[in-house]
């Protein structure tokens, strides 16, 4: 396909007021007639052609204005629908298609899943359901009648407000009608119709207005579904108080499907679910997966006022809607948790996916300038970094300042499809400042590296910072400009304390946050009259490579200090990252720091300090991941050199904290039964950590506790989190505990989902035989996409020296797997060939592997244009 490229945006030439479907549901001949009410855009180009878009759908017959149209008033083509030369005034046009949800693999479109009709429409789905103008900023008002058979959709769900139902007489097939009074893009059509079980509940809007409240399941399943209930009434209480968005149907309605691309869809008054992110119980489901599907319901019912209300004008302006809802749900999830520890958390995930992402081929802006394939878009830069620029924006303008520009984008652009220009005249406008050089965040792409050095002027008794600002070269885009960005900052003195900033006369602060906007620029701070430790980008500001030049004993002194519980868990970070760089063999920079003992009493005093959040201090015990030493060293990358110096660190850290973490152990048993609220799942987290890290020694008293304490679990967080513990420690055990798990699971997919992504994961040369034995096994399946990535998803990304063995199997098994799945589900397939990303990064005999399988994925025949896009920008 060709580019679409952002300067070429048109406005349509046709709008579409009104929609009204009818869809008649039949597992292999499902027909949609539509009726579209259309008119001329004054905007558009006047006397054009009505240009509709398809994909792999069967015309029936074509009427306008009611009367039907002959073979030479339309051009169709396997993927648009032309109306040659229509009216220039009002008409109504009525399609009839045919389509076969049961033949739909690619799960885009209409579908079924296990039986349930189901649809995906975002982004070019809805052309694969009727002939359609399928671009976001074409709004209608839809009505739409769902027909089915009885005994097979007992349930049918549209968008809006039910209107109508009832049986079609004579016949074995009954009926409901929806209509959705909201203007919106088709890319939030919906519907489902299946046999399912539901929970409802009421929920009454801050200005008194009922809602009822439904979640549909699989039968059999809705004694799972009250955690999702609860973060569903949570999320629009909280999104009234923090930003005044109010629901605005008389019905919201959830659907939990168990085939589905991604995590879950916002389509208006019908959210469908990937059902990993609604089911949970204490015996099936994770602490994290608790977190996680509060987030995704706050994510997706916030998206009803970012995204759906207000809509995206193109697909160049995703990170309109995607970046702040995800900023969003970040804050709702900070405010009902631990904000700190959601914090790392969030950091933790933009490092691994995002800067890896930021680092490779596949770097692109915010707002990419060009895409071949939208869906490839989908980005950790679109979605984390986006919400970081909107974390960035409230940094810069305050807690009001932000509020101020929120508020008058809702007002102004409510039922309009904006851009990012929109967005951000809104808040330069009610704070009067001007954000030219901000919007640079929306455009270049690459992580910004940062460099900072600090110089005590004893006499003086001052304080300057020197701070450099490179942004390294990305596809596209060799020369970047300075960028703006705010670095929060503190200076701790020898007391551990924060000093008073008393920045010079024309430094560029606000308050403790320093606005950097020059490729090198200095601040200075007067009456400083003892040499304070830096404590730079605290809260982790801005999304930047910093590097502090700071020293051991400057980053143990803020592991152990910090007043920001960011920063004190990043500087224990750093430390861990130094000593691994050079455990490895790889350091660069002659940075040597080959005894741990610094990181070991950091550790230490954090576990032992009373006051701080155990869930703070798991995160504390945790050293950086093998990505992210990786990324550290840069090129040339060893991966089992990084392996083998976590393994060994980490088997340090047990050894050296044994009786502490022998002590937090017990102390953090379990009182009471099982609740997955966020203290509860500190105090586990912690307590997992620990167990962790003593069964690293591999001693044989630390595996028989892991064992007793899989064995005696009574929720799945400990129960899993003990089984990981034993497949990564104890080949002797594991086996046996692997199949006791399986045994007591395996009629739940989503369990053996765990189970799969865990023996994927395994770091020892026996995983890539092990993973190709349970592509055969019955509970696998290459047409459910949580089973792709749970088994083979996680073998490409979570096992780095496997899926990059030196004998190149890892990089040839997952090519495979990516071509099998090519013409199934492309979307899939081009997801896990993005575990390519950071291959140029590898040492010489690896980036060879991973090139010729690339190559050959490249040079096969027919690829989708998802896969054929990331293969292309991956050897670009
Ligand atoms: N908007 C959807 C993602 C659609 C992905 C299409 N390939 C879910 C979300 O971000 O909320
Ligand atoms: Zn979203």
């Amino acid at each position: 396909p060709k580019p679409v490229r952002l300067t070429d945006y048109r406005p349509p030439d046709w709008l579409v007021d009104t929609v009204d479907l009818d869809v008649r549901l039949h597992p292999s001949v499902t027909t949609v007639i539509a009726r579209l009410g259309m008119r001329p855009n004054p905007l558009g180009r006047h006397g054009s052609p009505i240009v509709l878009d398809g994909d792999e759908l069967e015309l029936k017959s074509i009427t306008l204005n009611g009367t039907p149209l002959g073979g030479s008033a339309y051009a169709a083509t396997p993927s648009s629908l032309t109306i040659l030369a229509p009216p220039q005034a009002a008409v109504t046009l009525q399609i009839e298609t045919v389509l076969d949800p049961s033949a739909n693999t690619k799960l885009m479109g209409l579908y079924r899943s296990s039986g349930t009709y189901c649809t995906q429409c975002e982004a070019e789905g809805f052309r694969r359901i009727t002939y359609f103008p399928d671009r976001p900023d074409v709004l209608a008002v839809y009505t739409t009648r769902i027909e089915a058979e009885r005994d097979e959709a007992p349930v049918l769900l549209g968008n809006g407000n039910p209107v109508e139902r009832g049986d079609v007489e004579g016949t074995t097939r009954h009926y409901a009608v929806w209509h959705d009074p909201w203007p919106k893009p088709c890319y939030l059509f919906a519907l489902v119709g299946g046999r399912l079980d539901g929970i409802s509940e009421p929920f009454v809007t801050a200005t008194g207005k009922p809602v009822e409240l439904g979640i549909y399941v699989e039968p059999g399943k809705a004694d799972r579904a009250s955690y999702a209930m609860d973060a569903l009434k949570r999320s629009m209480r909280w999104d009234e108080e923090a930003f005044g968005c109010e629901y605005d149907l008389d019905v919201f309605n959830i659907v939990a499907v168990a085939d589905f691309n991604m995590g879950a869809m916002e389509n208006k008054g019908l959210n469908v679910f990937n059902d990993k992110y609604v089911l949970a119980s204490p015996e099936t489901a994770t602490d994290t997966d608790y977190a996680n599907i509060e987030a995704i319901i706050a994510h997706e019912y916030f998206h009803n006022w970012t995204g759906n209300r207000i809509t995206c004008r193109d697909w160049f302006q995703l990170c309109l809607k995607e970046g702040l809802t995800v900023f969003r749900d970040q804050e709702f999830s900070s405010d009902q948790r631990s904000r700190p520890v959601k914090r790392i958390g969030d950091v933790r995930l933009l490092k691994s996916h995002q800067f890896a992402e930021d680092a490779g081929p596949l770097a692109h802006p915010v707002r990419p300038s060009t895409y071949r394939e939208i869906n490839n878009f989908y980005t950790a830069t679109v979605y984390e970094k986006g919400a970081e620029v909107v974390r960035m924006l409230k940094t810069l303008l305050g807690e009001e300042g932000f509020r101020s520009g929120m508020d008058l984008y809702f007002d102004r652009h409510d039922g309009q499809a904006a851009t990012v220009e929109d967005f951000l005249t809104c808040f330069s406008e009610t704070n009067s400042v001007d954000l030219s050089q901000f919007a640079l965040w929306y455009a270049q792409s690459g992580t910004p590296q940062v460099e900072v050095s600090g110089h005590w002027d004893a006499d003086a008794r001052s304080y300057r910072l020197d701070i450099r600002q490179t942004l390294p070269p990305t596809p596209g885009q060799p020369d970047k400009h300075a960028m703006l960005f705010p670095l929060a900052l503190g200076l701790v003195g020898p007391d551990g304390k924060d000093m008073p900033l008393n920045p010079d006369d024309g430094t560029n602060t606000a308050g403790t946050v320093l606005l950097v906007s020059k490729p090198e620029q200095s601040f200075l701070f007067r009456d400083v009259p003892e040499r304070p430790v830096p404590s730079i980008n605290r809260g982790f500001s801005a999304p930047v490579k910093l590097n502090a030049n700071l020293g051991t004993e400057d980053l143990t002194f803020l592991a152990r200090h910090d007043s920001d519980p960011f920063n004190r868990f990043e500087a224990g970070q750093t430390l861990a990252l130094h000593h691994l760089v050079s455990a490895s063999g790889q350091s660069r920079e002659g940075i040597r720091i080959d005894d741990p003992t610094a990181l070991v009493e950091a550790m230490d005093a954090s576990l032992n300090d009373a006051s701080l959040d155990p869930a703070f201090v798991a995160q504390v015990l945790s050293v950086p991941s093998e990505g992210e030493v990786g990324r550290e060293i840069g090129t040339d990358v060893d991966p089992d050199a990084i392996h083998a110096a976590r393994r060994t660190l980490r088997h340090t850290l047990g050894e050296a904290l044994r009786p502490t973490l022998e002590r937090v152990y017990v102390q953090h048993a379990p009182t009471g039964t099982y609740s997955p609220d966020a203290i509860s799942a500190g105090r586990r987290s912690l307590r997992n950590a620990s167990l962790d890290l003593l069964a690293c020694t591999g001693g044989e008293a630390d595996i028989a506790r892991a064992l007793t304490h899989f064995e005696t679990a009574d929720n799945m967080t400990d129960r899993f989190f003990a089984l990981s513990v034993l497949a990564h420690n104890a080949p002797d055990v594991r086996e046996a505990a692997l199949t006791a798990f399986h045994e007591r699971f395996k009629d739940d997919p989503l369990v053996v989902d765990k189970w799969l992504a865990l023996q994927a994961q395994i770091a020892e040369p026996g995983a890539l035989d092990r993973v190709r034995e349970l592509t055969r096994h019955p509970a696998f399946s290459m047409g459910n996409p949580n089973r792709v990535r749970a088994l083979i998803g996680n073998f490409a990304t979570a096992n780095q020296t496997q899926f990059h063995r030196l004998d190149g199997a890892g990089h040839t098994f997952v090519a495979d797997a990516v071509l099998e799945l090519d013409s199934r589900n492309p979307q899939v397939a081009a997801r896990l060939l993005g575990a390519f990303k950071s291959w140029r990064s590898l040492e010489p005999v690896r980036r060879a592997s991973a090139e010729r399988n690339l190559k050959r994925v490249a040079d096969k025949r027919d690829l989708s244009p998802d896969v054929a896009d990331i293969v292309a920008r991956s050897l670009g």
